[in-house]
């Protein structure tokens, strides 16, 4: 299963779990590392993270803290999955119940998923500032995040459940970004505009722009969700960006007007990017750019924002 042991912070990784509740388990029911070594903390082994596997999977189906603790410590090899209770009350699923595909994501994904279907929006929090603070936004969006939002809307689409899941997890990802913004200070003024197109409520992969041109120490102005044309203009008529990101998730968002309108503004910006799965690529104004992913978006970004703020050559 492991061949080193894992700190608290890699288990609590892998199960999907906060730090905090790891230390609860240990303190209550003696469900801790292992392994020590002296003068370093105490280790995780592959046995101790079999039994944090049963706990957390009881748990989560509704079986009390005590005797799902009870299992854990006969775990490894004393215990048969098939002679586990399942004591889940009605409403709690989880392990058995339906989970959220992630693909070939890693573990983080797959921890991330299973705290999402617990509504533990600590976790959730934890595992994605960690992950920011290790990988930064542009893996985090595309290796942890994105997988399971994209798996929350498989599942969605397929049995119409999970849309308390998809609220509270999408309420996190924005937090967890916004915290990000907050403790950077951006160099120079924002010449970025970040807007959804009129009645677009996907906001969140331009929150992931956001927070990665705040990562870089790049000033922008985030409009948000469904920005009507006119305001659109004139907030580009007002700021003068370099570049504008105009998102649309769906192509019911996604009228090419509201384009057309950023490439005839008075105060025309040097790239105008249309973004997002919405906009039909064979239909796009001439001059608009179409990224496909986040990376992308950033580069383009911040090459047009140098453009500007370089002197013009003699
Ligand atoms: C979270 C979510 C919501 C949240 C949004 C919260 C928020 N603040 O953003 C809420 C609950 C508001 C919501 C509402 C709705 N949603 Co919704 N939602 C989603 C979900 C689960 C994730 C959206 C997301 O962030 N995707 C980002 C990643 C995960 O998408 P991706 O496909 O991997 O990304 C690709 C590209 O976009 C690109 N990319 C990714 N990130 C970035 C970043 C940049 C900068 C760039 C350039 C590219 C890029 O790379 C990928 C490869 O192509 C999706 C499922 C999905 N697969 O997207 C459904 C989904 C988009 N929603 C859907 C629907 C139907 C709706 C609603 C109409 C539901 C309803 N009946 O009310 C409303 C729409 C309201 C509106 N007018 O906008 C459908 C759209 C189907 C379609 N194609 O028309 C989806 C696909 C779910 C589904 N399978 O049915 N939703």
């Amino acid at each position: 299963m492991v061949d080193e042991a894992l700190s608290a912070g890699a288990v609590a990784r892998r199960l999907g779990v906060a730090v905090t509740t790891l230390r609860t388990w240990h303190q209550r029911y003696g469900l801790g590392p292992s392994r020590h070594e002296p003068g370093q903390h105490r280790r995780y082994t592959a046995d101790d993270l079999a039994r944090l596997e049963i706990m957390r999977r009881l748990t989560a189906e509704g079986v009390s803290p005590a005797e799902a603790a009870r299992w854990a410590r006969q775990a490894p090899g004393a215990v048969r999955v098939e002679d586990l209770p399942r004591s889940r009350p009605p409403g709690v699923r989880d392990g058995g119940g339906p989970t959220i595909p992630v693909g070939r994501a890693g573990p983080a994904a797959r921890g991330l998923a299973r705290a999402a279907m617990r509504l533990d929006s600590t976790a959730i929090g934890e595992t994605i500032a960690r992950s920011l603070a290790d990988e930064g936004v542009v893996a985090t969006w595309d290796r942890l995040i994105r997988p399971v939002l994209a798996g929350v809307g498989e599942r969605h689409a397929a049995t119409y459940a999970l849309i308390e899941v998809e609220h509270l997890l999408s309420r996190c990802v924005s937090e967890a970004f916004a915290a990000l913004s907050r403790a950077t200070r951006p160099a120079g003024p924002p010449r970025i505009l970040l807007s959804c197109a009129d009645e677009e409520q996907h906001t969140l992969p331009l929150e992931a722009l956001a927070a990665a041109l705040a990562e870089a120490g790049v000033g922008h102005r985030m409009l948000g969700a469904r920005v009507p044309s006119p305001a659109l203009l004139r907030a580009v008529d007002r700021t003068g960006p370099a570049a504008v990101v105009l998102w649309s998730h769906t192509p019911a968002t996604a009228d090419p007007t509201q384009l057309e309108a950023l490439v005839a503004a008075r105060r025309r910006p040097l790239l105008v990017l249309a973004a997002g799965p919405g906009w039909p690529v064979a239909a796009l104004p001439s001059g608009v750019v179409r990224p496909t992913h986040l990376a992308e978006a950033l580069a383009l970004v911040v090459a047009a924002r140098d453009s500007l703020e370089q002197p013009p050559s003699t």
